[in-house]
């Protein structure tokens, strides 16, 4: 039987464990990528390794995410991030560089090699061939000290993909597909592949876009393989020696296999409020929009940013839309620049966001109330906009560029009907424009050794998780339903500058879940974290959807949260939460669910006993009202760092040992 190249990949970087699809792996990671918002924690822990410079072929350290200055905090984080890079061996992305994923691809991502990132969209760079994983800051900072990164062993999904695209249709409108075929829950434990004929003619850009938003999919990454599509992007930036072509064996068999036909396929959106909630825009067309945003790591290559403005060029934005472009990166941005589209897209009424995440994570641009905001994006959770209740509607560029000329949402196929113009068809440069003088490259070791690591007032060292006990006594502090997010548990927009503080940053745990008149979620746990009793929290289907944001446990775990009990969660929060010795149960009986209440107290006899040695663990209600068992879906690995009280413990206790 021939190898997918997902088991490929793996097998050549494969350090601990057996290719078997469930069982615990390590890998060697040969890059990392952490950003600003995740990258603080992550160096902090690095640092508190004692692990000096890095032991990668090759790490980045992005600034993308906290840009908007309000008050010191960001750029407190920057100087942090760019001295610690500076004195550990990495290669460091200053603020207005661009988008982590988008300047990785352009600049240093390769077929066949295998990336860590403390950002979840970080399987963008599976649109070239690489094997690449998001993951918590931690486990990331294990990775550049030379540590194996561990993982379930996926399954893989094979998506053939067969036609070609027609026009006006767009690589957005093929992971919409699939996200409304396989929605964003139940994919934990498996890699997609996509082959066929259909995936030869899309291009790295359009691959890159399919592969951010496997995120969304919550699977473990999406790939496509190396090919002459891979070549041509590389050797237009001047990195064809990074090239290799790579693909699955001919006979390759997968755990399952969709087929989907590109030349079928439709402009399509994800509607408010989640991105698996999907419809073809000719079932929403018409309804009026007033905010369009091009951008996001999902959506803002030269080429989605060239076809915009070809369409706008000579036109206006409708007066009543607010229009916004935030290309991916700044050699994006200047090829716009150079060649004149970018004229064309400020003539047009756009208004130029600087090369970063942006609006995508709160930072600014927030929509009216009760406006319908479109954007490029790739989430679109309640109230990450900056606006509860907002109505986010996720759509390629193509349909976002349409819709902001007529004011309402408008299937682009109509363009032509509309305004006298052609589908533009955008052609790639032989050459792009480069220039890395704001990416900074590592330091010789002697450079290194005298670099100061500025650490400004608002970056406070995280405090390391207690030791679990063996008799835990726990009350449920909040009951939530399916598919909350880490956006919900720790909200960014404004509150995204205090990463770095986590006393602070900790007041804002479910924060949208907070009565206006009660007590705080933070509040309600400080008070019984004085009195010895740990924090629970209970949830229901795919707990920790989204970011990989490792605060999403951190925080709590400050705020004294012990356990969280759950019918299932998310691969990378799950992760998170053992890295920070919060334990995650899963219902047994999913229907007991419905017996636990916010309030509750519950009993576990003999925690560490069950850690230990047991797939269950039994949970009494304290009145004796009520018992129920919980399944621990461990690793041995995960058993032994909770045992150890968390990741950073649990490596030092191995580096001594
Ligand atoms: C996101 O898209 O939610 C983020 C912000 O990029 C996160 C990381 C973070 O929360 O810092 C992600 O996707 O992991
Ligand atoms: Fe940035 Fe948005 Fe991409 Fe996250 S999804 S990395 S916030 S652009």
């Amino acid at each position: 039987m021939g190898q997918t190249l997902v088991y490929r990949i793996l097998s050549g970087h494969l350090v601990d464990g057996k290719l078997t699809a469930g069982g615990q792996i390590g890998i060697r990671i040969d890059q990392t990528l952490t950003q600003d918002a995740t990258g603080t924690t992550a160096f902090l822990l690095y640092e508190s390794m004692g692990a000096g410079t890095v032991k990668t072929d090759l790490s980045v350290s992005y600034i993308d995410h906290n840009m908007a200055g309000f008050g010191p905090e960001n750029h407190n984080d920057h100087l942090y991030l760019q001295t610690i890079a500076a004195k550990c061996g990495l290669y460091h992305s200053r603020a207005g560089n661009g988008i982590c994923h988008q300047v990785h691809l352009e600049r240093f991502a390769r077929p066949g090699a295998t990336l860590l990132g403390s950002d979840s969209h970080t399987p963008t760079a599976g649109g070239i061939g690489m094997l690449a994983i998001g993951a918590g800051g931690l486990d990331v900072a294990v990775a550049m000290a030379g540590g194996p990164f561990y993982l379930r062993c996926p399954k893989v999904l094979g998506v053939k993909l067969t036609g070609e695209l027609n026009q006006w249709v767009a690589a957005k409108d093929v992971i919409l597909k699939l996200l409304s075929i396989l929605t964003t829950k139940g994919n934990v434990g498996w890699a997609v592949e996509y082959f066929g004929e259909g995936a030869k003619r899309l291009s790295v850009p359009q691959r890159a876009t399919i592969t951010n938003m496997g995120a969304e999919l919550g699977v473990t990454t999406s790939i496509f393989a190396g090919d002459e599509q891979t070549r041509k992007f590389l050797a237009v930036r001047k990195r064809e020696q990074d090239h290799r072509p790579l693909a699955a064996d001919a006979d390759a068999e997968y755990d399952r296999v969709i087929e989907v036909n590109l030349s079928e396929l439709e402009p399509m959106a994800a509607c408010p409020s989640s991105p698996d909630n999907v419809k073809a825009i000719r079932e929403i067309a018409g309804l009026k929009t007033g905010q369009v945003i091009i951008g996001s790591c999902t959506n803002s290559s030269f080429a989605d940013l060239m076809m915009a403005a070809k369409v706008l060029k000579g036109r206006r934005v409708n007066n009543m839309v607010e229009f916004a472009i935030a290309p991916g990166s700044r050699d994006v941005l200047n090829m716009l620049a150079q060649n004149g589209a970018l004229a064309d897209m400020i003539a047009a009424g756009a208004r130029i966001l600087e090369s970063a995440c942006g609006p995508c994570i709160g930072q600014g641009l927030s929509p009216a109330d009760g406006l319908v905001s479109l954007r490029t994006f790739n989430r679109n959770f309640s109230g990450r906009s900056g606006t509860a209740g907002d109505k986010v509607y996720l759509v390629s560029p193509e349909t976002a560029v349409a819709s902001a000329l007529t004011g309402q949402i408008t299937d682009p196929r109509d363009l032509p009907k509309l305004f006298p113009l052609k589908y533009p068809k955008v052609e790639l440069p032989d050459e792009f424009i480069i220039n890395d003088n704001m990416i900074e490259r590592p330091l010789s070791e002697e450079k290194a050794a005298e670099v100061e690591v500025l650490r400004g007032p608002t970056i406070v060292v995280p405090e390391p998780p207690p030791a679990l006990p063996q008799k835990l006594t726990g009350r449920v502090l909040i009951k939530c339903g399916d598919k909350i997010t880490t956006d919900h548990i720790m909200p960014a927009g404004t509150f995204l500058k205090l990463r770095s503080n986590v006393p602070e940053y900790a007041k804002v745990v479910f924060h949208c879940f907070n009565e206006e008149d009660g007590p705080t979620f933070a509040q309600r746990a400080l008070e019984l974290k004085q009195k010895a009793i740990a924090g629970v929290i209970v949830a229901g289907e795919s707990y920790g959807q989204g970011s990989s944001r490792e605060h999403a446990a951190l925080c709590p775990m400050y705020l004294g949260v012990r356990v969280v009990i759950t019918k299932s969660i998310e691969r990378i929060h799950k992760a998170n939460l053992i890295n920070f010795c919060i334990v995650p149960i899963e219902f047994a009986q999913p229907a007991d669910y419905d017996k636990v209440e916010c309030g509750d107290e519950l009993g576990i006899d003999n925690l560490l006993e069950a850690i230990k040695g047991s797939d269950t663990v039994r949970i009494v209600k304290a009145d004796g009202s009520f018992e129920f068992v919980g399944r621990l879906e461990l690793s041995d690995r995960d058993r032994e760092i909770l045992l150890a009280a968390g990741l950073l413990n649990y490596t030092r206790k191995k580096t001594n040992e």
